[in-house]
C-alpha cells in the first residue's frame, strides 16, 4: 500500500520506480491509465424523502396522456387492521374508516416505498405515527342517575348535603365539568359548587 504521500515524490517520466513502504523498498510498476466502467447495482433503497418531479405536456393532449412515470411505489406493510389506504403513487395515506378517539386514540401504520428495479427490487419501510384529535362528541355522564340526602331541619349553613360527580369521556376542555341546579332551588336555599360538585345548604 502507498501513502498518497508516496506517489505524489514518485516521478512521472520514468515506467518504473520505487516507492517507500512502512517497512521495505519494493519496485512498483506504474500501470496503462485504465479505464473503469461502473455498472449500476441496485443497491440504493427508494428514500422517503420528499421527492418532486416535473413533468411537461402540450396544451390540448387527450385525456389519459401519460404525464409521467413515478418510479417507487408505495403500499403500507401495516394497514392498522383497515383504518388507512396509501395511493401507491403519490404515497398520500387516506382513512378508510370512521375513528373513534374514546376508542383508539392513535394508530401505528407503516409505510413501503418500493422501486422498480431489474432483477431486484428494493423496498424500505418507515413508521407513521396518526394520533387522533379529540371532538367533543361525550356529553358529561353522572356516576349516579339519581340522588338521595336528608338533612335535619336545623342543619347549618354550608353543611354540605350531598356531592355529585360526573365525567366525560373525551379529553382536554372537552372534558370539563361545570355544575349548575337547574330547577328545583327556586327558593335558593341551595347552591352547588360549579366545579366540584359539592351541594351545601345555602340558607
Ligand atoms: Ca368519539
Ligand atoms: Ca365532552
Ligand atoms: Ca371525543
Amino acid at each position: 500500500m502507498l501513502t498518497q504521500e508516496c506517489l505524489a515524490r514518485l516521478p512521472t517520466h520514468s515506467s518504473t520506480t520505487w516507492a517507500r513502504t512502512s517497512l521495505v523498498w519494493t519496485p512498483m510498476v506504474r500501470s496503462p491509465p485504465w479505464r473503469i466502467k461502473v455498472l449500476d447495482l441496485n443497491d440504493n433503497k427508494p428514500a422517503f424523502e420528499s421527492n418532486s418531479y416535473e413533468a411537461t405536456v402540450m396544451e390540448g393532449m387527450p385525456i389519459g396522456t401519460m404525464i409521467i412515470q413515478v418510479q417507487v411505489v408505495y403500499s403500507l406493510a401495516n394497514s392498522a387492521g383497515g383504518f388507512f389506504s396509501i395511493d401507491k403513487s403519490s404515497g398520500i395515506v387516506v382513512l378508510e374508516r370512521i375513528l373513534d378517539r374514546e376508542q383508539k386514540p392513535s394508530y401505528m401504520i407503516t409505510v413501503r416505498a418500493s422501486d422498480q428495479g431489474s432483477p431486484v427490487r428494493l423496498s424500505s419501510l418507515v413508521n407513521v405515527t396518526v394520533t387522533v384529535l379529540d371532538i367533543n362528541d361525550n356529553p358529561p355522564v353522572f356516576e349516579r342517575r339519581d340522588h338521595l340526602a336528608t338533612v335535619p331541619e336545623d342543619v347549618a349553613l354550608g353543611t354540605e348535603v350531598l356531592s355529585v360527580y360526573a365525567a366525560s369521556k373525551d379529553i382536554g376542555t372537552n372534558a370539563e365539568i361545570t355544575y349548575s341546579i337547574r330547577s328545583g332551588n327556586e327558593h335558593g336555599k341551595f347552591h352547588i359548587h360549579p366545579v366540584t360538585g359539592e351541594f351545601p345548604y345555602a340558607e
